[in-house]
């Protein structure tokens, strides 16, 4: 069943217009006048009945200008096993999963051991929006209005010692509000992991939000990671525990094929899928549905200025 991509969406009609009005939205946002009425195009019932506002900042210096994928689509084609291996299955189906209370355990190798409660979690520094390329291994990408603050933020407080050399984070496993965990695709629970340098890098976001809004659940809730340069399921969502370790750690789609999916899985239109290229990719939502244009993938998905360099020497055909 692995990867099988039975459908892209059918087109659907992104006028310039609204993409205009969500322009000035965030310039407006960008200037501190948020939280004005809602825009016209802002589809409500993606999120929970009562939507929750998080005030969050853009920030320029790392967002993308490129044309953002609707709400909808960012909502309903989604990868989250927990609910099951279809695309439209979380949509769904996540509304079983409970998000609060909800707690997060850091540990590990570090000085001070930390359990916060999400609440905490979202306090602990100003929020930023974010505009970001999400690139998936399947060749379908999207750009994302994410919010949330740069995890090195959270790192920082809990003073990893000097033998940390890896991050793992896990997710939410529980077969009571997750009706995919019955399956055995994956070794529960989902893991991924980040070396140290590219969990510190300012780029990767823990995130609370998208679209100015509490994550929806089928993209995460109530915090996931977002690794912008890299393949997008070593964005693990949902997570109750960071955990900081010397050795690599195992990670999840890694188990499942190391052919196919590496550690790394840094975004490389160089390094083909044994099973497919990675030179091109299909936006998500473009008007014109399956029959949208592939464009060209960049290498880093497009953040080589921020990220080449943590990989500079690193033969990346081996470090796939
Ligand atoms: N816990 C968990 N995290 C996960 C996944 C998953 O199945 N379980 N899928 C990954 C994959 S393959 C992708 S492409 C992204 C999709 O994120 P999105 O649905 O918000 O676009 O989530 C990643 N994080
Ligand atoms: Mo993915």
């Amino acid at each position: 069943m692995r990867f099988i991509d039975k459908t892209i969406l059918p087109g659907d009609i992104t006028p310039k217009a609204i993409f205009e009005q969500r322009r000035n939205l965030i310039k407006a946002a960008a200037a501190g006048s948020f939280g004005a009425a809602l825009a016209p195009w802002f589809s409500r019932e993606a999120f929970a009945a009562t939507p929750d506002k998080l005030a969050a900042t853009l920030n320029q210096a790392y967002s993308s200008k490129d044309e953002l994928t609707p709400l909808k689509y960012v909502t309903s084609y989604n990868n989250f096993y927990e609910f099951g291996t279809d695309k439209a299955d979380p949509a769904e189906y996540a509304h079983t999963l409970q998000t609060r209370p909800w707690s997060i355990s850091i540990e590990g190798l570090v000085k001070k051991p930390l359990t916060l409660d999400i609440d905490a979690l979202l306090k602990i520094t100003p929020m930023e929006e974010r505009i970001y390329r999400m690139r998936c291994v399947e060749g379908w990408s999207m750009v994302i209005p994410w919010d949330g603050y740069s995890l090195s933020k959270l790192i920082n407080k809990v003073e990893p010692l000097s033998s940390a050399k890896y991050v793992e984070f896990v997710s939410l496993a529980d077969r009571k509000q997750m009706p995919g965990v019955k399956s055995s695709i994956i070794d529960w629970p989902y893991r991924e992991g980040l070396r140290m340098d590219e969990a510190m890098n300012p780029l990767t976001l823990l995130t609370f939000g998208l679209y100015g809004e509490v994550l929806p659940k089928q993209n995460g809730a109530p915090v996931r990671i977002v690794v912008p340069w890299k393949y997008g399921f070593k964005s693990a969502k949902s997570i109750v525990k960071i955990r900081f370790t010397e050795e690599m750690p195992k990670t999840s789609w890694n188990q499942i094929d190391a052919r196919e999916y590496g550690f790394y899985s840094n975004v490389n239109p160089q390094v083909d899928h044994p099973r497919w290229s990675q030179a091109t990719e299909r936006r998500i939502g473009d008007a014109k549905g399956v029959f949208a244009p592939k464009i060209k993938t960049q290498m880093f998905n497009g953040y080589g200025e921020q990220v080449a360099s943590m990989y500079a020497g690193m033969d990346l055909k081996k470090y796939y």
